[in-house]
């Protein structure tokens, strides 16, 4: 442990997102209170904004906000990561709802999202909403020229001519949005790194052949200076597609594109999670599995999506209690689904879909003082998150397709007390890793079903061994260590300290 490179930047970093890193609420007052979020990311990039005096762009979660009302500074007594930011320090970019309809709900949600997890016959395709998608990544694109036209004026005032300023744009609502925002930089001469991270997977030639614009999203992406994925097989995947899409020649040992002269690199950094946070609530939070001394319970922890797997999941349980009644009374499924996209209308009929699924199977197997699932549709607190992954007998980590799924990452640093089992898809970018979770492909009941029951009969020692090895990496692989690497590869470190690759 403590392989942690420290974050001394080397100039202003303007973070770019869909959301901004809080939510602005209305009041009954009408003025607008920040609405923190407690994602990962944003724990760990927002200090560095904080520190670097950066900027963050993105949505500020309403339309109702007027372009003149100023961004509320944070309550004296928040205690968020995201506390230390001025208001000054935020640029929100104003959507109307139409546009952001079609935009988030339609191309975002009802493209991209579906056929970068590789399920095509989700995805639909239509002229309007692709047209809306292009015109609100000009937006955040102007949104960040001007902010960029303002930072580099002030550091040129004060001499700094040699500072170079940084973009970090996140994630596959903004991938065209480089396009614009290097034309105008050629165009007017602007100095800055332009760096890209894709949170979710990157998907193979055959599956981007089928976007109608797939040219335009590959030049989009190309139009940074840097374009980071979770894992090397989404880095592959892309690098793959520059070629035979565009004719770009490629290096593939060194992950490098070239286009119009420009080298683009391309690199693997793979996202982990706040380790010690996590470790500090699951020793504070108290017990909320009353009966964990009589019922061994499973967990599930997921958006409600269907790229997570959930119907196969609850499907191979119920395969679990039919092939072995013995765990009748003896063990739940804890299964809590956050509700997630709900005006679009795939995540509706999935949310019908799981409500029939669970009654069914707790109507067939319940005694009056026991029922196989539990089922919270709703958020839960972190703390009580933590105290469920800690006290859980086993993770069911089964996403048919995921980026990197974090939540196979929280279970294992929760684990302070007696060893669980993590049950890990190798279809998430989290499955190369977490060798020592029990893998298993969420599409196969039968073998599903096996993998739970041979993980409730782990022996101790086995599970001790396996969950010490998962500890262990992920707390050296935390999301400090990622957002370093990250900053370090968009070329924004002052220092690098010569620290050892954990790997
Ligand atoms: C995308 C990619 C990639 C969940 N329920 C509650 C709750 N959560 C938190 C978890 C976790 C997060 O939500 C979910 O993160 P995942 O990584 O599992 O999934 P996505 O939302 O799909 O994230 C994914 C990630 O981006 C990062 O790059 O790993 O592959 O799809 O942190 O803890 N948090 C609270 N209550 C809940 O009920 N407080």
């Amino acid at each position: 442990i403590g392989m942690k490179k420290k974050t001394e930047i080397n100039g202003p970093l303007i973070v770019v997102s869909n959301r901004l890193p809080f939510v602005l609420q209305r009041k009954s007052d009408g003025t607008f209170v920040r609405k923190q979020s407690a994602g990962g990311l944003v724990t760990a990039v927002a200090p560095v904004v904080v520190e670097c005096k950066g900027l963050w762009i993105g949505w500020s979660g309403t339309h109702d906000l007027d372009p003149e009302t100023a961004i509320p500074e944070a309550d004296p007594s928040d205690n968020a990561p995201t506390a230390g930011l001025l208001s000054k320090q935020i640029i929100p970019v104003h959507i109307d709802r139409k546009e952001f309809e079609d935009y988030y709900n339609g191309c975002c949600n009802g493209t991209i999202w579906p056929l970068f997890h590789s399920m095509p016959d989700k995805a639909v395709f239509q002229a309007h909403t692709w047209k809306a998608y292009c015109t609100v990544n000009s937006k955040f694109a102007e949104s960040t020229l001007n902010a960029l036209r303002s930072i580099l004026a002030d550091l040129d005032k004060n001499g700094k001519t040699t500072v170079t300023p940084v973009v970090w744009i996140h994630d596959y609502q903004l991938m065209v949005a480089a396009t614009h925002i290097r034309h105008k930089c050629d165009e007017e001469n602007l100095r800055c790194r332009l760096g890209f991270f894709l949170h979710i997977p990157f998907p193979a030639w055959d599956l981007i052949r089928l976007f109608p614009w797939d040219d335009q999203i590959l030049q989009g992406m190309l139009a940074f200076d840097f374009v980071g994925f979770h894992i090397e097989d989404y880095c592959l995947n892309f690098i793959d597609c520059c070629c035979r899409r565009l004719g770009c020649r490629v290096d593939r040992n060194s992950m490098l594109v070239e286009l119009a002269g420009r080298t683009i690199h391309v690199k693997a950094l793979p996202i982990g999670i706040p380790f010690e946070r996590f470790v500090q609530l699951a020793q504070t939070a108290p017990e909320y599995l009353k009966d964990t001394e009589k019922v061994k319970v499973i967990i599930g922890v997921d958006r409600l999506d269907y790229t997570k797997g959930l119907v196969h999941r609850i499907k191979a349980f119920e395969r679990l209690l039919e092939n072995h009644p013995e765990y009748l009374e003896k063990v739940s499924l804890l299964q809590i689904s956050v509700p997630s996209r709900t005006d679009v209308q795939e995540y509706k009929q999935l949310k019908d879909e799981m409500e029939q699924l669970i009654g069914r199977i707790n109507g067939r197997f319940s005694q009056p003082n026991w029922s196989p699932i539990r089922y919270i549709y709703g958020c839960i607190s972190q703390e009580q998150l933590a105290a469920l992954y800690r006290d859980a007998a086993v993770a069911l980590v089964t996403p048919l397709r995921d980026g990197m799924n974090l939540v196979a990452k929280e279970y294992v640093a929760c684990q302070i007390r007696e060893p669980g089992v993590l049950i890990l898809s190798p279809f998430a970018g989290a499955g190369g890793m977490m060798h020592e979770a029990l893998l298993v492909n969420p599409y196969e009941l039968d073998e599903a079903a096996k993998t739970i029951h041979r993980a409730l009969a782990m022996p101790l020692d086995e599970r001790e061994l396996r969950m010490t090895q998962l500890r262990h990496r992920e707390h050296c692989l935390d999301v400090n260590y990622w957002m370093s690497s990250c900053l370090s590869a968009m070329g924004a470190l002052k220092t690098e300290d010569g620290d050892v690759d954990p790997l």
